[in-house]
């Protein structure tokens, strides 16, 4: 067997970057970036060089089974793959035959290599498509839709030759993607300044120029306020603005009541430093990135505060410019041609989504493509439109990602089958009737995806190992209940053949692939000049105004609403990521348990000596019912109206042995939380809540 060393694609988070894994006999022994890439450098993230943890962890499902239990008990027998892949199957098909095509709900985390299983939903039927984003960027992406036409990747960030790059709920140094991190290292080598608006220091602050710590939930005042000041002190690009704003004066006008002096009061930042933060941004100009946030799904404005980001962006010239927010490149835009679509093979599915995208009023102006799937679940209970009696969980843990897993739990009571697809144990994985245990990234291979960006790439996932237990690919899942319900059109079994399907017209063969594991389609980055066509809206013009949202009741400026104070006593819950973690799924992860086995609480020195509490002591959290303990973090560089933890920990499944019983579970600390949502960009608002805190 001996050494050799596979191409393939990181899956321990969503960044996906490209991998180099070297194999000894058989078995994954160390992975590193691949060097090829660009922008990777062969680096890459702590969790990133612990995927072979995953590989041979025997607390992961290592075989298909079905519940034998009550829902959640925990009692499974094995089964083969045959009669897994039969069973759902045979159900899917029950359930559609009783309760009509669209009584299957589906939900996933999203990324690009969907296509054939979406194909697979499209073919049997059912509208209802989701992924997580109602817990993650939804806000982000409807921000881009409503000012530009666009979603969120319509763009990218060149933060190489950026000149001022500034962080508002993004914290790009721990919330990794491994090249933005290098480009932005690179960028601030050559100068490029650094501003973070954090409620808390995070990693980026202390490698900051400007570091606003503002009072949580205010950022969407402080931008008004930027704006204010880039209006009346004439920062902005004027140009721009003539050439490409349409009802620039509306915003004018709304902004007058929203000085720096106001903005001083409301946030806390003196008012001298903003003016002198914007007095940089016009220095700076174009060559800006004001980064319009990645996981938003925190307050019912989110939606318009990233409005106000990418309206920002657009006055300081910023998009589309050289160091700004370039137009993101696809195949087309380099003259070569995209990945052939197995979805296109099947028409879009009738009737009505579930979760009211595109029909019920006040939904009418969301994007449909990955839905809204907090409120599929509330349709779930009503019935209404209609019966939804099967989930298939692709991918994604719901019951952590959003807010309070009991009561999400409860709203799938009346669904008759919930299928897990999934490589680790979860509480959705736990709560399910069938579990079909997908094969770590390091052991499957992939349909080929595509990475757009300044050079548009085609690239393979490639399995590295066989299957170290009774897993499948991700394609074998599908295809095999594809064959099942009688679509021929999937019926694949070498995944050979399905790369052939996708490159077909491409002029790109398979073995273009071989030595990198990566083809570019264009050799020098393209800066596509802002023209006729660049803004998708319907005036062609960056949209202070848009039409569909306020159509649809809710207003485009809408005013400022100051959040609310914590009760006495409590303090509002905040929460992100760490270097060492992906969301809930790696804390069982050996290798990063033993860096990090539990999560910590920031909380403001003054609050803490209020309550009696001292660094490092572990202290008690809770919320309507849930209570956990966690090791208390003291520190002058938080919000003393917050407190902050790190997501994902307080798992409490037997068979995670190392998790169990660590750290306390954010999620649970927002009672009902998913009826509290942005109506603006439907993402979950998961920070308005109030926790207490207390001497353990
Ligand atoms: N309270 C609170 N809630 C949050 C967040 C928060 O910070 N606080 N964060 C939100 C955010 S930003 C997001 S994106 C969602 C995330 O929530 P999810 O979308 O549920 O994401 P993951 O935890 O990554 O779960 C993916 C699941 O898929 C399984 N899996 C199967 N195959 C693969 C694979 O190839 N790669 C990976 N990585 N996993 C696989 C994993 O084992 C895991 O159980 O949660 C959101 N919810
Ligand atoms: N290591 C690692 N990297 C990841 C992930 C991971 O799980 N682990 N997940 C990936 C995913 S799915 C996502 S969505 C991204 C998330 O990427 P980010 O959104 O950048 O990450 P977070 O850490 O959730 O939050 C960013 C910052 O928001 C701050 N914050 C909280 N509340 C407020 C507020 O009211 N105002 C302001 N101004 N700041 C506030 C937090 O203190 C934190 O520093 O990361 C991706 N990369
Ligand atoms: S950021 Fe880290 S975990 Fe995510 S894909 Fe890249 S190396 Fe893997
Ligand atoms: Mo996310």
């Amino acid at each position: 067997m001996g050494k050799e060393y596979v191409k393939s694609i990181c899956g321990m988070c969503s960044v996906r970057c490209p991998i180099e894994v070297e194999v000894v006999d058989g078995k994954a022994e160390y992975i590193q970036g691949n060097p090829d890439a660009a922008g990777i450098m062969g680096s890459l993230c702590p969790r990133g060089a612990a995927g072979t943890a995953l590989t041979y962890d025997e607390d992961r499902p290592q075989y298909p089974m079905v519940r034998t239990g009550k829902r959640g008990e925990g009692k499974w027998k094995q089964v083969s793959w045959d009669e897994a892949l039969d069973y759902v199957a045979d159900e899917l098909t029950r359930i559609q035959d009783t309760y009509g095509k669209n009584s299957v709900l589906f939900s996933d985390r999203g990324g690009p290599f969907r296509d054939f299983y979406r194909a697979f939903l499209r073919g049997i039927g059912t509208a209802n498509y989701n992924n997580h984003d109602s817990a993650c960027a939804r806000n982000v992406q409807n921000a881009a839709l409503s000012v530009f036409g666009f979603g969120r990747k319509g763009v990218s960030y060149d933060l190489k030759n950026a000149k001022h790059v500034i962080l508002q709920q993004r914290n790009i140094m721990e919330a990794i993607n491994v090249a933005e991190v290098n480009n932005l290292l690179t960028g601030i080598e050559k100068g490029c300044k650094l501003t973070v608006i954090d409620i808390r220091a995070n990693v980026p602050a202390t490698k900051a120029d400007n570091f606003f710590m503002v009072r949580p939930g205010t950022d969407y005042g402080f931008n008004l306020a930027v704006i204010n000041v880039l209006i009346n002190k004439e920062l902005y690009d004027k140009k721009f603005v003539a050439d490409w704003f349409e009802d620039f004066d509306k915003l004018a006008e709304f902004i007058k009541p929203y000085t720096p002096e106001w903005c001083e009061a409301e946030t806390g930042v003196p008012a001298a430093d903003l003016i002198a933060f914007c007095e940089q941004l016009a220095e700076a100009a174009p060559s800006v990135i004001w980064h319009p946030g990645w996981m938003t799904a925190r307050y019912s404005d989110s939606f318009w505060m990233t409005r106000t980001i990418y309206i920002i962006n657009a006055m300081l010239g910023a998009i589309g410019a050289k160091g700004g927010l370039p137009f993101m490149n696809k195949p087309g835009n380099v003259g070569a041609k995209g990945l052939k679509s197995f979805m296109e093979i099947y028409p879009k599915p009738e009737g009505k989504r579930a979760d009211g995208i595109g029909w019920m009023d006040g939904r009418k102006h969301f994007d449909a493509g990955p839905g809204l799937v907090h409120l599929a679940y509330e349709a779930a209970v009503a019935e209404d439109p209609y019966p939804i009696k099967a989930y298939i969980v692709q991918r994604h843990d719901p019951l952590m990602a959003f807010p309070d897993k009991h009561d999400v739990r409860a709203k799938w009571d009346d669904i008759e089958l919930v299928v897990a697809a999934t490589f680790s144990w979860s509480d959705t994985a736990w709560y399910a009737d069938v579990i079909l245990p997908i094969s770590p990234y390091l052991e499957r291979d992939e349909i080929l995806m595509t990475k757009n960006g300044p050079k548009p790439a085609f690239q393979v996932r490639k399995r590295a190992i066989e299957p170290v237990y009774d897993t499948k690919a991700v394609w074998e899942i599908y295809a095999g209940l594809a064959k099942r319900m009688g679509l021929k059109e999937l019926d694949y079994t070498n995944i050979e053949d399905i790369w052939k399907f996708q490159l077909e017209g491409t002029g790109v063969s398979v073995a273009d692939f071989e030595k990198t594991g990566i083809v570019t389609l264009a050799s020098e980055p393209l800066y596509q000049p802002v023209k006729e066509g660049s803004f998708k809206t319907p005036s062609g013009k960056v949209q202070v105004i848009d039409a569909k949202l306020e159509g649809d009741g809710q207003p485009s400026l809408k005013p400022y609403v100051s959040p609310e104070r914590p009760p006495e006593g409590k303090f509002r819950i905040t929460f992100g990521r760490c270097a060492l973690h992906t969301q809930g799924h790696t804390v069982n992860n050996s290798l990063l348990f033993e860096q990090m086995p539990e999560n910590t609480l920031w909380i403001n020195t003054k609050r803490a000596a209020e309550l009696g509490i001292e660094n490092g002591e572990y202290v008690s959290i809770s919320n309507t019912g849930y209570e956990a303990k966690i090791k208390a973090f003291v520190t002058d560089f938080i919000h003393p109206e917050a407190v902050f933890m790190i997501h994902g920990f307080g798992h409490d499944l037997p068979c995670e042995s190392r998790a169990k019983g660590m750290g306390a579970a954010d999620n649970m600390l927002m009672p009902k939380g998913i009826q509290k949502w942005d109506r603006g960009g439907g993402a979950v608002a998961m920070q308005e809540h109030f926790v207490e805190v207390a001497k353990a």
